[in-house]
């Protein structure tokens, strides 16, 4: 019967999919501008990438624009990575701007097709930890998490863990309050501050890092970590903080 054989290609499929992303180089947590991008250069290298995401949506915060118009702006330092991308752009004022809908569906598709593995509807929920190193997270269906299933959740193993889970910092968060101390100023999250778009713009390139081994993290992630303030709907350090990210987790994998 037709029915079942799609059913099967569509199980069968998806397992050797999951089975196949059991162990993985660098697992990114969250399929925003800063993850999406981190995920293109670091396929591009050929390092083994898994990217997770908690909506069915990829593309994070670009899809609201600013108060859902649906446009993005980037400061001029973005363009070679959206020409990269080949996304289009309008230039006024010094400043870029940019289509939301196009933006998503372009960083997706470079990640892709450069060789990301991407999951959605996957919540991270918690991390592995050992010998004092992040080793992997655990994961369960968003579904089962808003359902508030009593459901286990299962572990996913990688070298390199990286935070772009946005303004909630989220497995910088987990792993603060487990192990008590991060690779901050205060050793611990600092938690962002208020809208300033100039310094902001810079501060989530520079606080794009490793703050615990085996943790790195970026975007308005990394701002929340170090407490610098929020930039609203510009998205060239987004962008910018992605690509250093991932020449960081570069270095550190040529290093091991
Ligand atoms: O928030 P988000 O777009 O993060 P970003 O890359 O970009 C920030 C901008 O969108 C915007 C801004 C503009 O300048 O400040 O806010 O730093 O994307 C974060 C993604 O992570 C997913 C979440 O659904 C979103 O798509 N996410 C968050 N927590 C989890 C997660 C989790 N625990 N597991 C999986 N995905």
């Amino acid at each position: 019967m037709l029915e079942t054989r799609i059913s099967y290609h569509i199980i069968n499929s998806s397992i050797d999919d999951f089975l196949g992303s059991l162990v993985s180089q660098v697992i990114i947590v969250g399929g925003g501008p800063s993850g999406l991008v981190a995920a293109s250069f670091l396929a591009e290298k050929k390092i083994n990438v898994l990217l997770l995401e908690k909506k069915f949506s990829l593309g994070g915060g670009i899809w609201g624009g600013g108060m859902m118009y649906p446009r993005i702006v980037l400061g001029k330092k973005a363009g070679p990575i959206l020409e990269k991308f080949e996304i289009k752009f309008k230039t006024k004022e010094g400043l870029l701007i940019a289509d939301a809908i196009e933006t998503a569906a372009k960083l997706t598709a470079a990640a892709i097709d450069r060789g990301a593995k991407i999951f959605n509807g996957i919540t991270v929920e918690d991390v592995v930890i050992r010998k004092k190193s992040l080793a992997g997270v655990v994961v369960n269906w968003t579904l089962v998490n808003q359902g508030e299933y009593h459901i286990d959740p299962i572990a996913l193993s990688s070298e390199i863990v990286l935070d772009a889970t946005g303004h909630p910092a989220e497995v910088s968060s987990l792993v603060s309050r487990k192990v008590g101390r991060l690779k901050t100023p205060k050793g611990k999250i600092i938690g962002e501050g208020s809208m300033w778009v100039d310094p902001a713009e810079s501060a989530v390139v520079k606080n794009a890092r490793e703050i615990f081994p085996g943790l790195f993290v970026s975007g308005m992630a990394a701002n929340a970590v170090f407490g610098s303030p929020r930039m609203g709907p510009i998205f060239g350090g987004m962008f910018l903080s992605g690509k250093r990210v991932a020449e960081l987790i570069v270095k550190k994998i040529k290093r091991r």
